[in-house]
């Protein structure tokens, strides 16, 4: 479902195996080398998501190989299979399609995975830290929210409400890289139990940095 030039939604992409193997993953990053926490803001603010990368560690508003933020540990490496499910991610949302956006090599470097519990949300922003325009691959595991998507010019309407539930693919490129979005809201307890996550929403964002060491 083409929800905007360049933005597509796939319900449903991934299997239930491949969600618990992604639980998983995202158990163990969560760990260490850096732990999963929540990202404080240089305005003083503190997200209300809890955060942890592989590849390249997040901080606002820059990447960096080591948790600056955090505890200073370099952040694990971004594995090459999750390279593979972001170009089998791109091939499923983009097939055929011609653009120098959706046919070009796709080689992500970088993953944020963003927890949210029942409370969380996410506000109206742009993903503009990253130095590369290619597209943003997103994979939605337990809990359903309300994902908003707004235009480029403002973080106010007009602006689309949809569904992403668990299993859920969104990939991001050309025209729609740049647009506002956010998750207004988490539908507590609406997530299966067996992908491994007894509450919550997972999400896991691929994306290329455009940075080399
Ligand atoms: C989430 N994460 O559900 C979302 C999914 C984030 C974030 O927004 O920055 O961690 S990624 C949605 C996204 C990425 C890039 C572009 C656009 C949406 N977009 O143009 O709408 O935790
Ligand atoms: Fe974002």
């Amino acid at each position: 479902l083409e929800v905007a030039p360049g933005a597509v939604h796939v319900p449903g992409w991934l299997t239930p195996q491949q969600q618990r193997d992604l639980v998983a993953a995202c158990r163990a990053w969560a760990v260490g080398p850096v732990p999963i926490r929540y990202t404080r803001l240089p305005n003083g603010g503190v997200m209300s998501v809890r955060t942890v990368c592989v590849g390249w560690h997040w901080l606002p508003y820059r990447y960096s190989r080591t948790a600056d933020d955090v505890n200073g540990a370099r952040v694990a490496e971004f594995p090459r299979w999750m390279v593979e499910l972001g170009r089998r991610a791109l091939a499923e949302a983009y097939g055929n399609e011609s653009a120098e956006w959706a046919a070009a090599d796709y080689t992500p470097d970088t993953a944020l995975i963003n927890f949210y519990d029942g409370a969380a949300k996410l506000g109206m922003h742009q993903d503009k830290d990253e130095k590369s325009s290619a597209p943003v691959v997103s994979l939605s595991i337990g809990d359903t929210c309300v994902f908003r998507v707004g235009n480029t010019a403002t973080r106010t309407r007009p602006y689309t409400d949809i569904e992403l539930a668990s299993g859920d693919l969104f990939v991001f490129g050309g025209p729609s890289r740049y647009l506002y979005h956010g998750v207004p809201r988490v539908h507590e307890g609406t997530g299966d139990p067996a992908t491994g996550l007894r509450s919550g929403r997972l999400n896991i964002t691929m994306r290329v940095t455009g940075l080399h060491d």
